[in-house]
């Protein structure tokens, strides 16, 4: 399936800012020619060029490499230039505006995997596990994102799929040319077999489920009220001296977020301002924003000053949605005298730490990765994303259907299997539409 496109796109592939080396990277029909504009020839395909990169006057713009990928073997499946100069801006703006002078335009962000797409040179979970693999923020996350380029999380979808549609044919053959309903034994065999395909859907929803988290993260606030120890707690979790901590009532009046890996899990933790009633306008502000983090929150640690009475301090949560976790921390310990660690006998999740010493942090980290659903197992994990875990939603309920009408009306079982394999076919990009194509691709970074 090629697309091939008629323009020819253009982008340094490389960070903004110095570096040993800067990539231009170039792909469409004209990238030959601009390659023989640019070095004197046309370098072999994929094979390494030392040059000299001259604009049309001959001034020489860099001394650097050429590599030359003919179409179709190449990343968008077009001709690919890539020139590897030096890494200074104002050397990569200078190739980059001779190569555009030469008939090439600026690309959008991520309109080389775009290509690679439309060209059929990847699939879309694997074009999102692009973005995902140089957005990763822990090891696992890189890995998984790694798992999913690689085009594990694709195959075992096209082979659910497939089973649906074998499933599907059979069913839809005894419909055209029988006139009775479809015998006993066949009956039993389609339930078998729709029960199957639901067994492996299901364990890929939960891998996927699971990939989600490990993508993005999990948002932690820490909240409570002033003095109860949250900007300590913040900087002992995160091993830094991030935030200010006085004896003050009131030091933080802002919401500021630090990102920690914990075992692979990359958690967002927003310490706030503690939550009281306040005359002064910017304190007050921070509650207001304080209260804001809470409810974007996958998990509130309710953060509890144990050297001030308890009742007066769960009070501040009571406006929290329900549905939003909670997990309360008992802090200062060290001067309390409560045991560290899990708490138990305790209608909600509750802890009990010094932030000052770290006893009870690991139990506290350990709770958090229990209520978030985290197992830490993710050897088997793909990188995914909310999409694909909502048209695996999707595909789980037709079949859910469609298994209510086996020994019934075989047209519309018929017809819940086709529904759920047109959603399935939806993820890895068989089934796309202009809109999503633009949502996924103007997420990526430039000259990808
Ligand atoms: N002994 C002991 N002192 C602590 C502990 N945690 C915090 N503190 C002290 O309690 C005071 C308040 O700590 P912060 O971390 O600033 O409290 P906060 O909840 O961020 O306060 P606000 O920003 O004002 O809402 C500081 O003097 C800390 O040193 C602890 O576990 N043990
Ligand atoms: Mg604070």
């Amino acid at each position: 399936m090629q697309h091939l496109q008629e323009d020819t796109i253009a982008a340094v592939a490389t960070p903004t800012g110095a570096g040993g080396i800067g990539i231009v990277r170039v792909s469409g029909p004209k990238s030959a020619g601009i390659a023989k504009a640019l070095t004197g020839r046309v370098p072999d395909p994929r094979r390494l060029l030392r040059t000299r990169f001259c604009d049309a006057t001959g001034a020489p713009l860099d001394d650097g490499i050429a590599l030359f990928f003919q179409s179709p073997a190449s990343y968008t499946g077009e001709d690919v230039l890539e020139l590897q100069g030096h890494g200074g801006p104002m050397v990569m703006h200078q190739l980059l505006e001779e190569v555009t002078t030469l008939g090439a335009r600026l690309a959008r962000p991520g309109e080389f995997t775009e290509r690679a797409f439309l060209n059929g040179k990847l699939d879309l979970v694997q074009a999102e596990a692009v973005a995902d693999l140089i957005g990763s923020q822990t090891q696992a996350a890189a890995r998984a994102s790694l798992r999913s380029l690689s085009g594990e999380l694709s195959s075992i979808l096209t082979a659910i799929s497939k089973e649906i549609e074998e499933l599907r044919t059979y069913i839809e053959a005894d419909i055209d040319f029988s006139e009775e309903p479809l015998d006993p034994l066949s009956e039993t065999g389609t339930a078998n077999r729709l029960a199957g395909v639901q067994r492996d859907l299901a364990r890929v929803l939960e891998q996927v489920r699971t990939g989600v988290l490990l993508g993005r993260g999990a948002a932690v606030v820490l909240a409570g009220v002033p003095n109860a120890g949250k900007s300590s707690l913040m900087n002992t979790l995160s091993k830094a001296d991030r935030v200010i901590v006085s004896e003050e009532p009131g030091t933080t009046r802002d919401v500021v977020e630090v990102t920690i890996d914990c075992a692979g899990l990359a958690i967002h933790l927003t310490d706030t301002a503690g939550l009281r009633d306040s005359q002064d306008k910017i304190e007050g502000e921070g509650v207001r924003r304080a209260k804001a983090a809470m409810t974007q929150a996958d998990l509130v640690l309710a953060v509890i000053d144990d050297l001030v009475p308890f009742a007066g301090q769960q009070a501040v949560f009571s406006g929290l949605p329900d549905d939003i976790p909670r997990l309360m921390v008992y802090n200062k310990c060290d001067l309390s005298g409560r045991k560290t660690g899990i708490v138990s006998g305790q209608a909600q999740h509750a802890v009990a730490v010094s932030a000052k010493t770290g006893e009870g942090l690991s139990a506290l980290e350990d709770q958090i990765k229990v209520i978030l659903g985290w197992t830490g197992d993710f050897v088997e994990t793909f990188m995914a994303r909310r999409r694909h875990v909502d048209a695996l939603d999707g595909a789980k309920t037709h079949l859910a259907v469609a298994s209510g009408h086996v020994g019934g009306a075989a047209e519309l079982l018929a017809e819940e299997l086709r529904l759920a394999q047109v959603t399935l076919g939806g993820i890895t990009g068989e089934v796309t539409t202009e809109d999503l194509l633009g949502e996924i691709f103007s997420t990526f970074c430039v000259g990808k």
